[in-house]
């Protein structure tokens, strides 16, 4: 495989097996016809990056058939109203009329915040299934993949934008030296990328192995940002951690020369340095922890069927699709997954075939374990499934849940 950034030549160091796309959940009928790609993973000596050799197509998977709503939990809704109230404090408070970009804006959810402000705010999403939704909430919408064709579209924002923003897309972006392009087209001097994602640090440390798919085609650490930044006349100004999804990294990037660099980057690079961040070793360590993982896995939920365990998953993630393909789980372990989202509801899961049901459905039907899928979401699931506990139920993950 090659590097996507560096072209280098890389050897994957491990393999996940076949996976199918992890948020396609289908119909009985369709499972003749689903695709499987090898989920092998590696990292690139010269930007040190972890990333996917193949994946499906973005076309693909982000269209009218996109199954991810920002919106469907309420701790990410209040998390990026605290990111937007972050943003116009620290990057939009100078400027009177000042223009935002989001990259892969989803429902809305972010964007709204800018509705009736001073900053002129649009967001690029091309699933059309959220970006219905974005328009209904009168957020301005551009349906199309964010590149240097697109941004065409939005010609008086390009040298006057002050800030481009986003949240766990940037990984899902196989041309990542197209994103750096475009952002230098339409930033001005003084202008911010702010983006988040999964943080590389703590998918080790957590062995959250299920933060890989075909979606997340990269997993970011400071030293690979930084390195991606520097080869287009950037540099990485602020990192910042983020508790969501199970451990993120929110990175700012400016023009080199332009900004004060935060205390904090050079603290958690030297994090990274100690922790071997930017070697393959620690991938190698990594591959160690996921194969030790799985079998703990396969053998806890073994132990639990052999007593007569009713298991069931909870929160059809697109993460969970990594663990039931890796772990080959199905139906013969795990009954059934609930979850809020209607277009996941009365369909199977990716591979795995597993069905899909409403969280009514695992209220009526008392299963004694819950594998927790979404984990991330944890405490706001654990709040309002307390009944669950009460009636003796117990939950399961791979992680730690005591964390
Ligand atoms: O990067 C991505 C992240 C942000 O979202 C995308 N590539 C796809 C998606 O990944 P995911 O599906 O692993 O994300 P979540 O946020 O862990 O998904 C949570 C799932 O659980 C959703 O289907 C909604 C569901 N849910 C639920 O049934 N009850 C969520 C909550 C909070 C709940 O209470």
């Amino acid at each position: 495989m090659k590097c996507k950034v560096t072209g280098e030549l890389i050897k994957p160091f491990m393999s996940f097996g076949k996976m199918p796309s992890a948020n396609g959940f289908l119909e009985k009928e369709k499972f003749k016809d689903e695709v499987f790609y090898e989920m092998e993973v590696g990292f690139s000596k010269k930007c040190h990056l972890l990333q996917l050799n193949e994946f499906p197509k973005p076309e693909n998977i982000h269209n009218e058939n996109y199954p991810f709503y920002t919106s469907s939990s309420n701790y990410m809704i209040s998390h990026f109203n605290q990111f937007s109230e972050w943003l116009k404090k620290k990057y939009l408070s100078l400027s009177s009329n000042s223009k935002l970009i989001e990259i892969g804006s989803n429902d809305g959810t972010l964007l709204k915040n800018f509705n009736n402000t001073n900053t002129q705010a649009i967001g690029f999403e091309p699933s059309e299934s959220v970006a219905k939704i974005s328009l209904k909430n009168n957020v301005n919408t551009l349906k199309v993949f964010f590149n240097t064709d697109t941004i065409n579209e939005v010609k008086n924002f390009k040298g006057k934008t002050d800030v481009i923003c986003s949240a766990n897309v940037i990984a899902h972006i196989p041309d990542l030296k197209n994103v750096m392009e475009s952002v230098d087209l339409l930033l001005t001097n003084k202008g911010v990328f702010v983006f988040e994602d999964p943080y590389l640090g703590s998918m080790f440390s957590n062995v959250s192995y299920d933060q890989i798919y075909d979606e997340h085609i990269y997993l970011f650490s400071l030293s690979s940002v930084k390195k991606i930044a520097n080869l287009f006349d950037f540099e990485l100004i602020d990192a910042i951690k983020q508790m969501t999804h199970g451990g993120s990294m929110r990175y700012v990037i400016g023009r080199k020369d332009q900004h004060k660099i935060s205390e904090n980057v050079n603290t958690l690079l030297n994090y990274e340095k100690e922790n071997k961040l930017d070697d393959l070793e620690s991938c190698l360590n990594f591959k160690k922890d996921c194969e030790n993982s799985k079998i703990n896995t396969i053998n806890s939920l073994k132990e639990m069927k052999k007593k007569g365990k009713k298991i069931c998953g909870y929160g059809a993630t697109a993460k969970s699709s990594t663990i039931l393909n890796y772990c080959k789980l199905g139906i013969e372990t795990i009954d059934f997954i609930c979850d809020t989202t209607k277009e996941k509801i009365g369909k199977f899961s990716p591979g795995s075939h597993i069905p899909i049901v409403s969280v009514d459905h695992f209220h009526k039907n008392n299963p004694d374990i819950a594998y927790l899928f979404a984990w991330n979401h944890k405490n706001e699931i654990f709040q309002k499934e307390k009944d669950f506990i009460k009636k003796g139920g117990e939950w399961f993950s791979h992680v730690d849940l005591q964390k």
